[in-house]
């Protein structure tokens, strides 16, 4: 395994031995650092005799919750998460959050906030002071199709960069979210914004549904380093 593997995997384990007991209402994000996390969590389910049930924040986190065979819910049925668990593209010295590379972030966002805590895996690369130091492929921003091109006028008018639309491989399409959305990623913007209001700021555009900024939300962040520490950020 590589060390970015390893790396991610010793952080989603701790992170579910610290944070997951006997009656949770898990949320699961999505990703590959995840993946770890859930396989860890089936363990424990299986050798402590847990009883947790898991609402996804994607379909990927649903089809990852049903393989490692976990009890499935929503937010229907669990409106209230004892703790979600999710990846981040990048993590700044504030628990600030860049999500939504894998275009998960609505759903993603809407789980966090019904959750008394959110803890971040990530490996050593997703570490940073400012955001923007190290994910280079744009804050992702989740729109409305028929906005997009208006949305992505206005940002770069008002803050500079560029923002793009994000294209499916080989450029057959746009990416379509689990809710039928389109996703602008926002490159060459200044990592010094002042990033609670911009991100209001953004939001408030009409057609915005929802940004990959995750301002204030998480609660603390593990990262697997690549001498096999974990790191814990509070
Ligand atoms: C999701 O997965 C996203 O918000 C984020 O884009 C990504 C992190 O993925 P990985 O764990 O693969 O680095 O949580």
């Amino acid at each position: 395994m590589s060390s970015l593997e390893t790396a991610k995997k010793i952080a989603a384990r701790k992170a579910v031995d610290n944070h997951v007991s006997n009656g949770n209402i898990v949320g699961v994000g999505s990703g590959s650092t995840i993946v770890y996390a859930v396989e860890r969590l089936s363990e424990r389910v299986k050798q402590e005799n847990l009883d947790v049930v898991c609402v996804p924040t994607s379909f990927q986190a649903r089809q990852l919750i049903l393989s490692n065979k976990l009890k499935l819910s929503d937010l229907d049925t669990h409106p209230e998460i004892d703790v979600t668990i999710d990846g981040a593209d990048e993590v700044d010295s504030n628990l600030n959050l860049i999500k939504g590379g894998g275009g998960c972030l609505l759903q993603e966002k809407i789980v966090a906030s019904c959750s008394k805590s959110m803890v971040v895996i990530a490996d050593y690369t997703k570490n940073s002071q400012c955001l923007g130091e190290q994910y280079k492929k744009g804050i992702p921003i989740e729109v409305s199709p028929l906005g997009y091109v208006p949305i992505k006028n206005k940002i770069e008018k008002k803050y500079g960069g560029s923002v793009s639309l994000r294209m499916a491989v080989k450029k057959a399409g746009p990416v379509i979210t689990d809710n039928g959305n389109f996703i602008l990623d926002w490159v060459d913007y200044k990592s010094t914004f002042d990033w609670p209001n911009v991100n209001l700021d953004i939001i408030q555009i009409p057609g915005v549904v929802e940004t990959g900024l995750f301002i204030g939300i998480a609660s603390k962040a593990y990262f697997g380093m690549s001498d096999g520490s974990v790191k814990e950020q509070i």
